[in-house]
């Protein structure tokens, strides 16, 4: 009896940590891709390589203490993250989009077509198709080492082409221009090299013939109303990520009793203020309430440095702050309104 009870608690706490990332199935057999990709390396790149990323992504996020996070909250925040969540957290995303986007021809059939609405925007974008060609294959020829080549829709709207090293990509915070990508081009050695060697250009013209405009289409219309786009744009706002990182550092430390940190980063965080002040509200939270609460951390920010600079007693550094930090949630509450 006792047993039986401790198999189920045994089962049921089994299937609670059973909440993690997992390999996805290919859409086709391993050999469907001959064509462009030898079967050998789509087994290796799908059962060894992904499969490496999604085991190392459970257990660094195991060890991060970071369970239950979704895979994007994982790479919004790359840069706030371990190297280890970093890096798998974009191998798992990258490498389910790649295996998604490719599909073998069948013979004498139509390619998989693309909507009117993707044409439109790629000719809106780039001229044309061979245009986007032509910009993708630059940015996967020349991206330096290991890395990905993307198509990807901005908090704009646009379509944009970049590149990016490693296992990053657009969705996480440390890339220069964010958004969804519909389209991603592994540019690692371990994609092509038994097939292609050191060519990569003729690996890429291979990758072309094999990419499913149909699945980049779905992609594209669901991007354009995925709410993540908005996220994107109102947390792609550096200035207030670095005030924020300041505010963090000493408020935490002056709520344990340590006034070190806003003794001496007092000049840092108004300099930031003033900073976030004068910068560009992003578009879709552009509102009165949100200037103003700004000005207000300023000069809140303003008279805590100067307590300090008058070595003021802990006691009213704590309320100056706990000011600060009440007007910073303030801004951020508005943020998500
Ligand atoms: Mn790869």
């Amino acid at each position: 009896m006792k047993f039986t009870l401790f198999a189920i608690l045994f089962f049921i706490s089994g299937t609670s940590i059973a909440q993690e990332f997992t390999l996805p199935e290919l859409r086709f057999s391993y050999d469907s891709y001959e064509q462009g990709i030898d079967a050998q390396t789509m087994e290796i790149h799908h059962s060894k390589h992904h499969r490496g990323y999604v085991r190392k992504l459970n257990k660094a996020v195991s060890e991060s203490k970071l369970e239950g996070k979704s895979l994007v909250d994982l790479l919004m925040y790359a840069s706030y993250r371990s190297k280890a969540v970093r890096n798998n957290s974009g191998g798992h995303y990258n490498h389910t989009l790649f295996w998604e986007i490719l599909s073998p021809k069948i013979k004498d059939s139509a390619p998989y077509p693309m909507t009117k609405d993707l044409e439109n925007a790629i000719n809106k974008y780039f001229g044309s198709l061979e245009n986007l060609r032509k910009e993708l294959s630059a940015a996967a020829a020349t991206r330096f080492g290991s890395g990905w080549a993307w198509l990807f829709v901005t908090p704009n709207k646009e379509l944009v082409v970049s590149s990016s090293p490693n296992q990053d990509n657009p969705i996480m915070d440390v890339s220069e221009v964010r958004g969804i990508p519909i389209l991603g081009i592994d540019v690692w050695e371990h994609a092509y090299y038994l097939r292609y060697q050191n060519k990569r250009g003729d690996y890429l013209s291979a990758i072309w013939s094999l990419l499913d405009w149909s699945v980049i289409s779905e992609k594209y219309t669901a991007a354009l109303k995925d709410p993540l786009l908005i996220r994107i744009e109102r947390e792609n706002w550096p200035e207030m990520n670095t005030f924020h990182k300041v505010l963090a550092k000493t408020f935490h430390a002056a709520e344990k009793n340590d006034f070190k940190p806003i003794r001496l980063l007092s000049g840092d965080l108004y300099a930031n203020a003033i900073l976030l002040q004068d910068s560009d509200i992003p578009q879709s939270i552009l509102k009165p309430k949100v200037a103003s609460a700004l000005i207000r951390l300023e000069k809140k920010c303003s008279m805590l440095h100067k307590q300090i600079s008058k070595n003021a007693k802990n006691k009213s550094i704590m309320k100056s702050l706990s000011g600060v930090h009440d007007v910073f949630h303030e801004v951020q509450g508005l943020c998500h309104d």
